[in-house]
């Protein structure tokens, strides 16, 4: 038995959450075996690890500590996490993964990308998502969504606009050099058309989805 790897990527507010949870509901109501997970925190090591990371307060962490604490959560995930549950064919639903850090530390804080590219390599020890959903939004849009939510920035929440917009450019410039892989979704629409859209999207790209 292999199970698969679904991602979700995009910006602050973009819907990933939302649509994780509904995605989840369907598989399983599907007969499909799915577990839910993120990054970072998607272990209990990975947890005190985001604590670190998301603190709105923590803000003398050098770029490159995050990068290596992001890693560090990265490689006990698939290990603790990841791998196990693709060997018991669950169908893993995957709050974001390496293209986080490519758009985030590689286009956002400006790092270099064959660094960012190596540490992802021994993060994730070869093992690669098969379907990325990439919702793009603007990055306002996503921002306003997020504050009009009952909720406490975090670190990255807080910083400048010109930063998220290079983490967006980050995601354009990923979905265009791997399209095989990611799939771009209008995060603008409403809730029930994107979930529609991916319903879609993993009956078209997982072929041996075994949806009863
Ligand atoms: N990070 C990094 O820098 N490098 C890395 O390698 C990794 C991560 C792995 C934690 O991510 C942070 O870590 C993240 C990047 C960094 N930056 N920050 N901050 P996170 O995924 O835990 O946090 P987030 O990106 O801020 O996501 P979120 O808070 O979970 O938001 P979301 O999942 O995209 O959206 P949501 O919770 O589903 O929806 C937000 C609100 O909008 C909520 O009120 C919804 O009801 C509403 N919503 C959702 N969909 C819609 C639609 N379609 N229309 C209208 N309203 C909607």
């Amino acid at each position: 038995m292999q199970g698969k790897l679904i991602v979700f990527e995009g910006v602050e507010g973009c819907g990933k959450t939302t649509q994780i949870q509904l995605t989840s509901e369907w598989l399983l109501m599907k007969g499909v075996p799915v577990i839910v997970t993120r990054e970072p925190g998607g272990t209990p090591t990975g947890r005190h690890l985001r604590r670190l990371l998301l603190e709105a307060n923590n803000n003398a962490i050098d770029p490159r500590t995050e990068l290596l604490l992001y890693a560090a959560d990265r490689a006990q995930h698939v290990e603790q996490e990841l791998k196990p549950n693709l060997a018991a064919g669950k169908y893993i639903l995957c709050d974001r993964f390496i293209y986080s850090t490519i758009a985030y530390q590689g286009h956002g804080r400006g790092l270099d990308m064959k660094l960012i590219n190596q540490l992802n390599t021994i993060a994730t020890a070869g093992l690669e998502a098969d379907l990325v959903v990439w919702f793009d939004i603007d990055v306002e849009t996503g921002l306003a969504r997020k504050r009009r939510s009952a909720y406490v920035a975090d670190r990255i929440e807080l910083e400048l606009i010109d930063f998220h917009h290079r983490v967006q450019q980050g995601y354009t410039i990923l979905a265009s050099m791997y399209p095989e892989k990611i799939v771009k979704i209008n995060a603008n629409q409403d809730i029930n058309t994107i979930q529609s859209q991916i319903q879609q999207v993993c009956i078209q790209r997982l072929p041996d989805l075994p949806i009863k």
